[in-house]
């Protein structure tokens, strides 16, 4: 089981803040408003009192990032970068404390968020860091947009954070950004490493709140960039309410991201790889590889070795080093997941879940495999967002490809076999943003991640993420900044 004290740091962290959060706005802390709670999915216990952001709170986050733009996005980058490393610095000095805060307030794996949300977080800023101390010479004739509206899933808070704020500020921007109602906690020990480093007031603004507070920073109009990741659902409504205010936009939201195994593969380690893609972080992540398409030759002992090892998976307290499934989010998206289940039942789905007890309180799920399933289920169609596998077969490899883009989704796809020639024929006509090869979930801040169709568009990482916070200078501009 967990070490006792494993919650410890976290819980102090929390009472000397009285359990009770305002925005971190032009530097300092308001006082919390009307808040709502945030719990500990695996417990049900309450964490803290979040505050739920006003128009006019929203109103004085973007006054104070337009007021700081002029200043940071004239200091030189390595100036700007200088402040980046010493975030990604004081983000690994804080390590443990930020993993044990996110697994309490996500429900996530203690050995995900240590070993994969927090690093890569840090890393992230590192990596910008670079692109700051370059954007002069990387980037000329371009600038930062100003101020910058960005609104953030719960799946990896900080992370999602990070990949925001951190080439926005390299970039020379200004930010507002609201975390998801649940999982509120990383970004206000964020804001806290702000102060700490000396970032100048009004640079980061974190404003916490629900969905009307995400709406009332897409709709300010002094915002110059609004960034997006989330439901397709909430990306198309900002889509619609950002079109034609000149604001610019990058989309990063739902997946139904294709596992393809090929009879020739390596199936134990497919196997393996399987579990990551679809049982990581209990499957709550945008390119979980939740379709398996398995070649009907080896359908039988591929399916049959999912399922062994399915059995070996433990379900249980996230902050237990030893567990490989936490809990879900929010009991909303428990309901959202078996309301998805039944209705792919009622279709003809098969659902396998393997033996043994998971905990009774708390938003626990086995995993499931479901079989039995065309195209059209629901279970097949819909984004589920939780730790269900759905496999089909195919016979031809022409076969995986029409079967894998078929799907309004287009965000990644894994494909195993041996037969690298296969391989490089197959992975060009996946209609994805990535695509890997004997391997999967590869995340790196170097390498441009984003979807296509309905699973939005921009890229966030690497030079195309760098270019996605910067817009071309026009000719006064060009003068008045004749420093660059
Ligand atoms: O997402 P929302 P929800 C998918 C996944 C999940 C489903 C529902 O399938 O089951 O969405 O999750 C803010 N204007 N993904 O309802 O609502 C909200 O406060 C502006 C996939 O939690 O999209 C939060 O900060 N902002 C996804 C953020 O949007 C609004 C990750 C995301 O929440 C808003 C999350 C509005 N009108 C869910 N309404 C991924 N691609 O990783 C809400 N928000």
């Amino acid at each position: 089981g967990p070490a006792p004290e494993a919650a410890d740091q976290a819980n102090a962290w929390l009472d000397s803040k009285g359990r009770a959060f305002g925005h971190f706005i032009d530097g300092a802390w308001t006082g919390p408003g009307k808040t709502f709670a945030s719990t500990n999915p695996a417990s049900g216990a309450k964490l803290a009192e979040i505050t739920d952001g006003s128009t006019a709170d929203v109103d004085a986050a973007v006054r104070a990032a337009r007021a700081a733009f002029a200043s940071w996005s004239g200091l030189r980058g390595y100036e700007r970068g200088r402040y980046l490393y010493a975030i990604a610095r004081m983000i690994q000095k804080h390590a443990r404390l930020f993993a044990v805060l996110e697994t309490m307030d996500n429900g996530k794996p203690i050995r995900e968020s240590r070993d994969a949300d927090i690093p890569l977080a840090a890393r992230h800023f590192y990596h910008h860091a670079g692109w700051a101390t370059h954007l002069e010479t990387e980037f000329p004739g371009m600038a930062p947009y100003g101020v910058c509206g960005q609104i953030i899933p719960w799946n990896f808070p900080l992370l999602m954070l990070a990949w925001k704020i951190a080439p926005a500020l390299a970039a020379g921007n200004t930010v507002v950004l609201k975390p998801a109602e649940f999982t509120s906690l990383t970004a206000l020990l964020f804001a806290e490493i702000c102060e700490r480093v000396g970032l100048p007031k009004g640079v980061v603004n974190i404003v916490t709140g629900e969905g009307d507070t995400g709406a009332a920073i897409v709709n300010h109009s002094d915002i110059d960039k609004i960034a997006f990741t989330g439901s397709t659902e909430v990306g198309k409504i900002i889509r619609a309410a950002t079109a034609g205010s000149g604001k610019g936009l990058s989309l990063e939201l739902g997946g139904k991201s294709p596992y393809i195994v090929f009879e020739d593969a390596d199936l134990d380690s497919a196997v393996e790889g399987l579990v990551e893609a679809i049982w990581f972080n209990q499957g709550q992540v945008c390119c979980a590889g939740s379709r398996l398409l398995v070649q009907e030759s080896i359908e039988d002992r591929f399916i049959a070795k999912v399922k062994a090892r399915m059995a070996k998976l433990r379900v249980g307290d996230p902050l237990d080093k030893s567990v490989d499934i936490g809990a879900l989010v929010a009991p909303v998206q428990v309901e959202r997941i078996k309301d998805l289940m039944k209705r792919g039942v009622a279709e003809g789905a098969v659902v396998y879940e393997p033996d043994g007890q998971i905990p009774a309180e708390g938003c626990f799920l086995k995993p499931a495999l479901v079989t039995n399933v065309s195209p059209a289920n629901t279970l097949v169609a819909e984004e589920i967002f939780g730790p269900v596998l759905v496999a089909m077969s195919f016979r031809t490899p022409e076969e995986a490809v029409a079967l894998a883009n078929n799907t309004r989704y287009g965000l990644a796809a894994t494909l195993w076999s041996e037969n690298i020639n296969l391989a490089l024929d197959i992975a060009p006509k996946l209609k994805a943003g990535v695509v890997w090869i004997n391997g999967t979930n590869q995340f790196d801040a170097a390498v441009g991640f984003g979807g296509y169709k309905e699973s939005g568009y921009g890229r966030e990482g690497g030079r195309e993420g760098m270019a996605a916070y910067l817009k071309p200078l026009w000719e006064k501009d060009l003068k008045a900044a004749a420093v660059l």
